[in-house]
């Protein structure tokens, strides 16, 4: 009878770790984080946010979701790993700090006033109104959409890079040489989307890069090169009924043989 007793509490205590792995409604958040204000995410976890938090830290691989509702003062990575991942889709942050190579951020929806990218990490903004972002550190900034409606410092090696069309630079301290941004000032131009952006530089540090940059069709996944990962995202949703919009080159509403004849022309570009 005992042995039954021992192999049940073997078998609960197991079942509550790998349970427990997996964390996807913040209402269904077992303790600690149950009875805490501020959390910490682990290992791959994966959670929603909707509500409010003063201090949230993602290390290792863990993902969480800003969503609509959520009004955060700061959300920073630690030992952050392949996979860590901070994605803004709606509500209000006040701070997110990126340390360490593999943290990524990327903000869709919502508000964010302060980005500091460091430590070789990546920002990845695609909308959504982002006011003040600092890139150092080797970091890199992605902009794609959205409005920036503060200012950008970029210096000790950080890569700022803005994906548009019909670009301008306007003030005596700036220059555009052949798509490179030389000194401070503003810079105008178009979203794939054709809707206007303004993006004022402050600091733009003689080791900092910043770069003006067509749109390539075919990279899907948003790393610079049309490659085999792009091919097999455009593959997926040919044969399946998935949709991925960025899949869509030619925005024609659905995915067939002429987003793949675009992909083919730009093939290793
Ligand atoms: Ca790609
Ligand atoms: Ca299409």
């Amino acid at each position: 009878m005992k042995k039954i007793w021992i192999v049940t509490l073997f078998v609960l205590f197991f079942a509550s770790i790998v349970f427990s792995e997996d964390v996807n409604d913040p209402n269904q958040i077992s303790p600690p984080y149950s009875s805490m204000i501020d959390f910490s995410l682990w290992g791959k976890q994966n959670l929603d946010v909707n509500n409010v938090h003063n201090l949230l830290t993602i290390y290792h691989s863990a993902k969480i979701n800003i969503l609509p509702g959520a009004f955060i003062e700061k959300i920073e990575t630690m030992y952050a790993r392949k996979d860590c991942l901070i994605t803004v889709d709606g509500g209000d942050v006040n701070n997110i700090n990126l340390y360490l190579y593999s943290a990524q951020a990327a903000i869709k929806n919502g508000y964010v006033n302060n980005i500091f990218v460091q430590n070789y990490s990546l920002v990845n903004i695609y909308g959504g109104d982002v006011n003040n972002i600092d890139i150092v550190h080797g970091s890199t900034t992605k902009i794609r959409g959205g409005e920036i409606s503060g200012t950008i410092f970029v210096k000790d090696k950080g890569n700022l890079k803005i994906y548009g069309h019909d670009f301008e630079v306007i003030g005596e301290n700036i220059n555009n040489i052949n798509g490179k941004v030389i000194g401070t000032g503003v810079i105008i131009g178009k979203w794939e989307d054709n809707t206007n952006f303004l993006i004022t530089i402050e600091e733009n540090e003689e080791t900092a890069n910043i770069l003006l940059l067509p749109k390539i069709l075919s990279d899907i996944n948003n790393d610079d090169i049309v490659n085999m990962i792009d091919f097999a995202i455009l593959a997926k949703n040919l044969s399946s009924n998935s949709f991925n919009i960025n899949a869509d080159l030619d925005s024609s509403g659905n995915i067939d043989i002429e987003d793949l004849k675009i992909l083919a022309s730009e093939w290793l570009l």
